[in-house]
């Protein structure tokens, strides 16, 4: 790699991170654009003490208290609803222990998670005949996501307010993010502020940037690996 490259990449890397030293800010523009495939969270990432990398596209990581923090749910459902972080502590509540896998090709193995499954929420609020996808929005204001009503319904994708066996923090996209245990990390909406049920795909922030709507772990993004087990 050239060197005016990797210097581009230090400006890139440097710009939109928001904490940690001079040495981890190095390191972290050095190391990930030599050790990926490519450059999704390229900018603004930190790493984390967890062995996660901290991603967010805006180069600013929003903090909003439990107390503060309202999800919508609307859309084609039958009972549009505000959450309060109580109400969703009022769901049936679920954990799941998987790994964490970035597209970029970093892997955190069991990670503990616990929140509400999103099948369990979306049956709360009751949707409506014709739906066929969700949209997650953030409240950094910029991110969404998108999954199928039929990806949005299994087992193994949380709205989850746990994470490592803690409350999730707000560099993790705290107080609540998606987890969806089957597909890459991009796939999980980080302080997550919206969901709506929709007749149709709208591809999300990294979507539009040429990552695979169908985000499955090993079976997308280029990849034929056999899937994990248990992810
Ligand atoms: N709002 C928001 N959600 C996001 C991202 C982001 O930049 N902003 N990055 C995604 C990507 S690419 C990954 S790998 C994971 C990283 O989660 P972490 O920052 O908790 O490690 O969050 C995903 N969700
Ligand atoms: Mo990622």
């Amino acid at each position: 790699m050239g060197r005016r490259a990797i210097l581009g990449m230090l400006g890139l890397g440097a710009a939109g991170i928001v904490v940690g030293s001079k040495v981890q800010r190095v390191i972290a523009a050095v190391l990930e654009p030599i050790t990926s495939r490519d450059p999704t969270g390229l900018t603004n990432l930190i790493p984390g003490a967890d062995r996660f990398r901290i991603y967010t596209v805006t180069g600013s990581l929003p903090n909003r208290s439990r107390a503060a923090w309202r999800l919508s749910v609307g859309g084609l459902v039958d009972r549009p609803q505000t959450f309060r972080f109580a109400d969703l502590l009022d769901l049936p509540s679920t954990s799941l222990t998987v790994d964490f896998q970035c597209v970029t090709g970093w892997r955190v193995h069991d990670v503990e998670w616990k929140g509400v499954k999103l099948a369990d929420l979306l049956d709360h609020v009751g949707v409506r005949d014709g739906a066929t996808h969700l949209r997650f929005t953030s409240f950094d204001g910029v991110y969404t996501e998108t999954l199928s009503l039929a990806q949005a319904r299994r087992d193994d994708v949380l709205v989850a307010y746990e994470m490592l066996g803690k409350p999730v923090t707000h560099q993790h996209g705290g107080p609540v993010r998606m987890y969806v245990a089957p597909m890459y990390g991009y796939k999980s909406t980080k302080w997550l502020s919206g969901i709506e049920v929709m007749d149709h795909l709208d591809p999300g922030y990294w979507e539009h940037r040429g990552y695979d709507v169908d985000g499955w772990v090993g079976r997308s993004n280029g990849r034929d690996d056999p899937p994990i087990a248990g992810a």
